[in-house]
């Protein structure tokens, strides 16, 4: 397969994620900001859908994609309702903001 193709295919995919979960993040298992959104979340009592990118086969192809849809290569990166929050350092920013709430619809 053509590696546009290839990207194409890890687009679709990485869209699927963020379409059929409300709350959608690519993360990394022993990443500490990872952990930290995830606890966020929790603490919320919101559900997530987080896509370990480190236990998966093609997680390392499927980051790069991502880095190409989000401008950034880093993880986590956050989607809410389809909506890219960013990293932890910017989910953080909008919890404290006061604006998850509004963007979770809580
Ligand atoms: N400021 C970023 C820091 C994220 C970060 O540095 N993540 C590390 C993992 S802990 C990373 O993605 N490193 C590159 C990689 O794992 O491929 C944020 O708030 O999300």
């Amino acid at each position: 397969m053509a590696a546009a193709q290839i990207d194409a295919k890890l687009l679709e995919e990485i869209e699927k994620y963020i379409k059929e979960n409300k709350v959608m993040i690519f993360s990394k298992s022993r990443c500490p900001y990872c952990v930290q959104v995830k606890e966020l979340f929790k603490s919320l009592g919101v559900d997530f859908y987080a896509l370990e990118l480190d236990a998966i086969e093609g997680g390392d192809r499927l980051q790069q994609a991502m880095g190409k849809k989000a401008g950034r290569r880093t993880v986590p990166q956050v989607f809410i309702e389809g909506q890219h929050i960013g990293g932890c350092d910017d989910t953080m920013a909008v919890h404290k903001s006061g604006k998850l709430n509004s963007l979770l619809k809580l």
